[in-house]
C-alpha cells in the first residue's frame, strides 16, 4: 500500500523564519513540502530549495509559478494560492482547475482561513496562514494530509508543532 505524508503551509507574509523552521522540522521526513504563496520572499531565497512553491498576490517577485502539479504514482496534488480563481467569490473556477489537472489533493490559500472539504473526487485544503490568521479560528496553522490508497487525511498543527485536532478531518478516496 502506498501512503504520503504531506506538509502544507501558506501565507507567511515575510515570515521567513516561520518557513524556514517548518521546513527543517519535516524535510527528510515526509514525502513532499508545499507552500502555497503570499511568503513574500524572493523566489531565490534557498529556503525554496525541497519546497513546492507557487505564487500569492503579495508575491511580487516573477519567479513563483501561479501553479503547480505535483504526481506521485498513486497522488495527483494541484496547488495555487487561489486569488486568480476567485475563491473570495465562488469555487467554480477552482474546481475547475481541480478537475482539469485529475486532481486527489487540491492546495490553496489567499484566504486566510484553515479549511478541508471534498467535491467529487478532490479533496480540497487551506493550510491557514502560519502567520495572520482571519475568521473563527484565531490560530496560526499549518496542515499535515496523509494519503493512503483509500483515504486521505488532513490534520492541523500550530507554529509550535502542537496538534489542533478539532479541525482534524478523514475523507474516503
Ligand atoms: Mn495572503
Amino acid at each position: 500500500m502506498a501512503s504520503y505524508t504531506l506538509i502544507v503551509m501558506s501565507d507567511s507574509h515575510g515570515d521567513r523564519e516561520i518557513v524556514e523552521e517548518i521546513k527543517n522540522h519535516y524535510l527528510g521526513k515526509v514525502d513532499a513540502i508545499f507552500h502555497n504563496g503570499d511568503s513574500e520572499l524572493p523566489s531565490s531565497d534557498p529556503v525554496w530549495e525541497g519546497i513546492h512553491v507557487v505564487a500569492g498576490n503579495c508575491d511580487y517577485d516573477a519567479g513563483y509559478p501561479n501553479t503547480l502539479i505535483t504526481r506521485f504514482p498513486n497522488v495527483t496534488i494541484a496547488q495555487t494560492h487561489g486569488h486568480l480563481y476567485g475563491i473570495n467569490f465562488m469555487w467554480d473556477k477552482l474546481d475547475l482547475f481541480a478537475q482539469e489537472a485529475d486532481a486527489d489533493i487540491c492546495l490553496y490559500g489567499h484566504l486566510h482561513r484553515a479549511a478541508a472539504w471534498q467535491n467529487g473526487k478532490t479533496v480540497f485544503v487551506n493550510p491557514g496562514s502560519v502567520l495572520q490568521p482571519r475568521g473563527d479560528v484565531m490560530e496560526k496553522l499549518y496542515a499535515k494530509i496523509e494519503v493512503t490508497d483509500h483515504k486521505i487525511v488532513v490534520s492541523y498543527y500550530t507554529r509550535q508543532h502542537e496538534p489542533y485536532p478539532s479541525l482534524s478531518q478523514e475523507f474516503s478516496r
